[in-house]
């Protein structure tokens, strides 16, 4: 089988939700323009496999600045010996803006991870938690599902480029899939964050792929 089968390839959908795209309290500028180039290559035929992870938050959730007296969003406090960045409540469980995007064929989606659900830690990777109490990054099962179907290469897409699909690539490649980052299928929640974003990136051995 070629290395490149649509069988061994799966593209992984990150956090394409309301809640980040304008008009949503995390919102990536232009996030939506990304929605109808993603539902194009879901419908390519390329991937065997299509993966979506959803943010999908407890209300009062350890990474909301609301959960901590004195706080503002985008401030950052000590959390298990890490930065956690305080945010907006956001991708609150069953609420609109925590759906997946109505504008994509979520009949294509063959598996859904939901993530950043214990309310004492935050998930950024749609393959294993941020770091805990207990010290650990417990895996969300994602990397398994993918090899028991014989996925060996990863396309990664969507919401935020700097944030969640940075961290979920890092942990695909971390995790041996050769990994490639559609960049412009991705839009960052911060504007300045680019140069740093490529550098890890690199760093972590994922290709990205422009255009
Ligand atoms: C995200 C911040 C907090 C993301 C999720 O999807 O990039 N960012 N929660
Ligand atoms: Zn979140």
């Amino acid at each position: 089988m070629a290395a490149h089968s649509a069988q061994a390839t799966a593209l992984l959908l990150v956090d394409i939700q309301p809640d980040f795209m304008p008009g949503g309290p995390l919102a990536c500028d232009r996030g939506d323009s990304i929605v109808d180039p993603v539902a194009e290559l879901m419908r390519s035929g390329r991937y065997g496999h299509i993966a979506a992870t959803q943010d999908w938050h407890p209300p009062g959730h350890i990474s909301f600045a609301s959960s901590h007296a004195g706080r503002d969003p985008f401030e950052t406090m000590p959390l298990y010996g890490e930065d956690q960045v305080l945010w907006p409540d956001h991708c609150v469980q069953n609420s609109e803006g925590a759906a997946l995007h109505s504008g994509l064929p979520l009949e294509g989606v063959d598996v859904i991870i939901r993530k950043g659900t214990d309310p004492r830690v935050d998930s950024y990777s749609g393959f294993r938690n941020n770091l805990g109490p207990d010290g650990e990054r417990p895996s969300t099962g994602l990397a398994g599902w993918l090899r028991d179907r014989g996925v060996t290469t990863v396309d990664v897409c969507g919401l935020a480029r700097d944030v969640c699909v940075l961290w979920t690539a890092e942990d695909a490649a971390a995790a041996g899939f050769e990994t490639r980052f559609l960049w412009d299928l991705t839009r960052p929640v911060d504007e300045s964050s680019d140069v740093t974003t490529r550098e890890a990136l690199e760093q972590a051995g994922v290709q990205v792929v422009t255009g």
